[in-house]
């Protein structure tokens, strides 16, 4: 078996890049361990900035996204019991589209699977061999049988526990992260919305993050501590801690429904800087993840393997390697702004247990700052809906 492009993984990231090589005239075989029904409906991110609505629309899967998503031209940020508007458009001249991440890659599989491209569920023991070579390959089990896929390059995508990053050497590697001693718990809400635009909260409580997924799904988050167990949660224990941190101190209420979805999530920054080793690149989550308060994960997926596929078709028309021997550093600029950023949102919005009252202080002066100045106002605009 042969390719140009072996692909680990089939989130957004491994499958936008699939995408973009075929829409290149580049082949790519692309292996995930999950099954389609799986990776179609598990719930994570709902943000895309409006640079990757553009790629995803020039790339000709932006249709539903376009139907069905819902354009927001600004966000609230909820603090000491004020909510304050930070209009994204006016400040930046962009917008953001709440869609969800399943949405985008149940666009993405249609539009591959529509091409008679290389799709393969359910693969195990999958094994990246001789990545150092100008012969990489990767081993891998399907339906019951042992395969060997040759190609010239394999692009980990396989997110952050996947076995790609692994691969490379702990002595070539170099990596930077923090965990957060919170995590978030998330629900989903059979309810109609109950504000136009998210919500993002400051609390004494915790931070509290009001979404949505549709006119009739909701989609809401709250710090909590990343080892409580989902079932200490019943639904009216849920909806007092929300609204309690949602006060706004003129009796509004959030519109309460059917929970039918509870989760928690645990918060780490991370990054390696090592992005390529040999004919092995990473992309997406597989090389940093970031605190989900910024929105940021999908979209680095989407901007990675965007230059990734320049770098490609660089490599296979002109024989010319040189964006790819830059595709980390390139790379890396937007990532750690991304990732600079997100630790400040997390940073300014959460409750930390050991924060002094002088910090807590200060934490509240921040976001008034941010609200008050044009230039704090517009920074987080740009950074929130990535105009860099
Ligand atoms: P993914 O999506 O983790 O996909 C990796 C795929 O690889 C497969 N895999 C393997 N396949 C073959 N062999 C192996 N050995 C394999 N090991 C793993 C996995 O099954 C999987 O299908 O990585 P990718 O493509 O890099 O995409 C990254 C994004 O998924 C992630 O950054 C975002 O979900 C983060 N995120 C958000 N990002 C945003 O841009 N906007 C948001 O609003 C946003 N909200 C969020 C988020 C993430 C969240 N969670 C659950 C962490 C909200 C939440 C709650
Ligand atoms: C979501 O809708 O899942 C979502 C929105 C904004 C974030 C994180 C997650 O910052």
């Amino acid at each position: 078996m042969r390719t140009q492009v072996a692909i680990i993984g089939a989130g957004p990231a491994g499958l936008l890049l699939s995408h973009l090589l075929h829409l290149q005239g580049i082949e790519s075989v692309v292996l995930e361990v999950r099954s389609r029904a799986e990776i179609e409906s598990t719930i994570r991110a709902g943000v895309l900035e409006q640079g990757s609505m553009d790629l995803l629309t020039e790339a000709g899967v932006g249709a539903r996204m376009k139907k069905e998503g819902a354009l927001h031209h600004g966000i609230e940020l909820a603090f000491g019991g004020g909510r304050h508007r930070i209009d994204l458009t006016e400040l930046t001249g962009r917008a953001i589209t709440v869609y969800a991440q399943h949405e985008v890659i149940r666009d993405l599989v249609a539009a591959r699977l529509a091409a008679e491209g290389q799709l393969l569920f359910e693969v195990s023991a999958v094994a990246p061999q001789d990545i150092n070579s100008e012969t990489p390959s990767v081993r891998f089990v399907h339906g019951g049988s042992q395969y060997h896929l040759q190609a010239d390059f394999i692009v980990g995508c396989d997110g952050f526990h996947g076995v790609s990053r692994p691969l490379i050497p702990a002595d070539v590697r170099d990596d930077y992260q923090r965990t957060y001693p919170f995590g978030w718990f998330g629900i989903l809400v059979e309810a109609p919305p109950s504000c136009d635009e998210l919500i993002y909260a400051q609390h004494q409580r915790g931070f509290a993050l009001i979404s949505t997924r549709s006119s009739q799904v909701q989609r809401m988050y709250f710090q909590c501590d990343p080892k409580d167990d989902v079932n200490n949660w019943s639904d009216d224990r849920i909806w007092y801690e929300l609204n309690a941190r949602l006060e706004n101190g003129d009796g509004w209420r959030l519109k309460e429904g059917k929970i039918f979805q509870k989760g928690i999530i645990g918060m780490r920054s991370f990054v390696t800087t090592t992005m390529q080793y040999g004919r092995l690149f990473l992309a997406g989550d597989a090389a940093h993840i970031v605190p989900p308060t910024g929105a940021k994960g999908m979209n680095l997926a989407i901007s990675d393997v965007h230059l990734l596929s320049q770098g490609l078709d660089d490599f296979y028309k002109k024989s010319d390697s040189d964006k790819l021997n830059s595709y980390a550093a390139t790379a890396l600029k937007r990532i750690w702004r991304a990732e600079y950023f997100s630790w400040w949102m997390t940073r300014m919005m959460h409750s930390f247990a050991d924060a002094s009252p002088f910090e807590q202080q200060v934490q509240r002066a921040e976001l008034d700052n941010v609200i008050s100045s044009r230039a704090l106002s517009m920074a987080l605009a740009e950074n929130y809906v990535g105009a860099f």
